[in-house]
């Protein structure tokens, strides 16, 4: 599935889960460890308004406009295929990326993914840690705002929820993090992964 690797000074690190397990609130508070640490680093948040694909997904999420389902699926490949060469490009000018979402969203929340997601294989910038939230759907139906946007229900949940954990097994740089914890003891978990990959 992985770009083939290339002399990196940055570090890839991405985080994935449901809606509402947390990842923005985990993102903004390593982002300020990075500053401290004089680290540069840029968040790309999936889907982005960077391209024409992630505008028209953000409408659809919102629910103002209609895309079919499989279009959708292709437009958040489409986003991510177009930001590839641009992540590579800052890792290897030695900035960090942070990703809120990744292409493990793409195959977990699929309606079609599996057909759309080879279209990235080979394209992929290989991470260097993946963070999963894991909380499931009755841990964050009572979080603010939940329900807002178009995926965030029930079934839907369930399924991206087991998607995701199917994904993840014995991948080596996977480290999931019991997202039901307080804001600031995960990202005191957090931190201590970050510690680890910046010798790698
Ligand atoms: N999608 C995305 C696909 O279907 N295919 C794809 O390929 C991709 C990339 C994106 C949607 O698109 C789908 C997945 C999504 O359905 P989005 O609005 O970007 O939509 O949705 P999210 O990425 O889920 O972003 P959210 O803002 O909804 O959730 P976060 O960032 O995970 O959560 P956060 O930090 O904003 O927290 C949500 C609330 O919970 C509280 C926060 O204060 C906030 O109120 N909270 C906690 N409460 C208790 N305990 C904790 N530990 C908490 N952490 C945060």
């Amino acid at each position: 599935m992985y770009e083939k690797e290339f002399d990196r000074k940055g570090r890839l690190i991405c985080f994935e889960g449901i809606d509402r397990s947390g990842k923005s609130s985990q993102i903004e508070i390593l982002s300020l460890y990075l500053i401290v640490k004089n680290i540069p680093y840029v968040i790309i948040k999936f889907p982005t308004n960077e391209t024409y694909p992630g505008r028209e997904i953000n409408k659809f999420l919102k629910g103002e406009i209609f895309i079919n389902p499989d279009k959708v699926d292709l437009y958040f490949t489409s986003d991510r295929l177009e930001m590839y060469g641009e992540i590579k490009r800052l890792l290897k000018e030695g900035t960090w990326v942070i990703c809120d979402r990744y292409v493990y969203s793409g195959i977990a929340y699929g309606n079609t993914a599996l057909y759309f997601n080879t279209l990235e294989f080979g394209k992929v910038v290989r991470p260097d840690l993946v963070i999963f939230m894991d909380v499931q759907y009755e841990d964050v139906k009572n979080r603010k705002d939940f329900g807002k946007e178009i995926y965030e229900e029930k079934n839907r949940l369930e399924r991206v929820y087991k998607n995701f954990l199917k994904l993840f097994e014995d991948k080596d740089f996977i480290k999931i993090i019991d997202g039901r914890k307080g804001i600031r003891e995960i990202s005191e978990e957090i931190e201590k992964e970050i510690e680890g990959i910046f010798t790698k």
